[in-house]
């Protein structure tokens, strides 16, 4: 099989681990990488030795050379970068949130339909392995019929050194964080009906709200709570642990902190640990989501490969996206708000 050959845009504080993460992919690599800031260029480029240096996204582009691009800049860029991708014909991957607005977002995945070229939303977090062993659990059907869950994210790690324009955003943690907890509660419980949110900003250094809580009404009737806070402080900090609580009619899941997963069933309970593997380039606590980058990439060459929509790909993305958007809007004006409102 031809190895599919890679270009990178943006070569910033994630996008290290994306380096790392192409590293191991099977049937991939990187050949080319731009950052409009020289010095964050060539930091990537000499560590991980790449030469081919663009500081012009449009000059990268016209030049060529490479199957698919890895956007990996911060959201304001993402919607002209995926759009410049598609007029070239080159397959996409866009880190999340997809875009800004969800007009943003709807034009970016069109514009790719039109050009008939995939595009997949860097949306990792359903990746983690703890997440894909509590899925597989449930599907196991150990648990019986699911009726409620929670996607929960406390924590008072501090976001805001590695990543400052955390801090400055008028949107912050449902845009950022609860993007990730949202699709996970899609992934386990399938699409939503309406959204009912509640926000606040504990602290005072930051601009957007630091603490959010979503109930979900999901179209197969179960009700999920997806909440997450950066502002909590608890004796042995968590971060960047998502946890889970599911209850179905013949038992319950429990993700619990130290990646324990517990499935309690007439059969009795069982304790397993999950903690996801340390791969040799990852740093404790982030190797959870560093391993999750280094799968979502392999899912992507494998799809790429086989002609395949991605699971995260940019139209499966709308969908988390209007929850994003349905939170937003629930919290402002104090009431439930359908999805649909967004996707129609
Ligand atoms: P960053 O600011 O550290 O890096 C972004 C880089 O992109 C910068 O070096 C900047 O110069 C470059 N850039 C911006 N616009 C550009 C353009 N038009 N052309 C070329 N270069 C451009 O940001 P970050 O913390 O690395 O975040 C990047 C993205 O990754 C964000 O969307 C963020 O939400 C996401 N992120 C995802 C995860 C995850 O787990 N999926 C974790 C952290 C960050
Ligand atoms: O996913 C993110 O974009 C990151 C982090 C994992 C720290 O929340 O901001």
């Amino acid at each position: 099989m031809a190895i599919q050959k890679g270009a990178l845009i943006g070569c910033g504080f994630f996008a290290v681990n994306q380096m790392h993460g192409w590293r191991d992919t099977e049937g991939a690599r990187i050949v080319a990488i731009c950052d409009r800031d020289p010095a964050r260029l060539r930091a990537v480029g000499d560590e991980f030795g790449i030469t081919r240096r663009y500081t012009s996204a449009e000059d990268l582009f016209a030049d060529g050379g490479f199957d698919f691009v890895d956007i990996a800049t911060t959201v304001r860029s993402h919607r002209p970068l995926v759009e410049l991708a598609a007029r070239y014909g080159i397959p996409t991957i866009c880190q999340k949130p997809i875009a800004p607005t969800m007009e943003d977002a709807k034009a970016m995945v069109a514009a790719c339909a039109e050009a008939g070229v995939p595009l997949m939303v860097h949306e990792n977090f359903r990746w983690q392995s703890p997440i894909r062993a509590a899925k597989a659990a449930i599907d196991s059907g150990a648990i019986g019929e699911v009726f409620w869950g929670r996607v929960s994210f406390r924590s008072a790690y501090d976001v805001y050194s590695g990543q400052p324009y955390l801090a400055t955003g008028k949107r912050f943690i449902i845009e950022d964080l609860g993007i990730h907890a949202l699709d996970i509660a899609r992934y386990l419980f399938g699409d939503v009906a309406s959204v009912t949110a509640r926000t606040r900003r504990v602290n005072s250094r930051i601009v957007g709200e630091d603490v959010a809580t979503m109930m979900l009404d999901h179209r197969r009737g179960i009700t999920s709570v997806v909440d997450c806070s950066y502002a909590t402080r608890l004796p042995v900090e968590p971060f960047p642990e998502t946890l889970l609580e599911v209850d179905g009619s013949k038992g319950t899941l429990r993700l619990s902190q130290g990646y324990r997963l517990h499935v309690h069933s007439r059969d009795g309970t069982e304790v397993t640990d999950v903690e996801p593997r340390l791969l040799p380039w990852a740093s404790p606590p982030w190797h959870n989501i560093q391993e999750s980058v280094s799968l979502i990439q392999q899912h992507w060459v494998d799809c790429l490969r086989a002609g395949r929509e991605p699971d995260t790909s940019g139209r499966d993305n709308l969908k988390t996206f209007a929850l994003v958007e349905a939170s937003y809007r629930s919290a402002a004006k104090g009431k439930t708000v359908p999805v649909e409102e967004f996707l129609g």
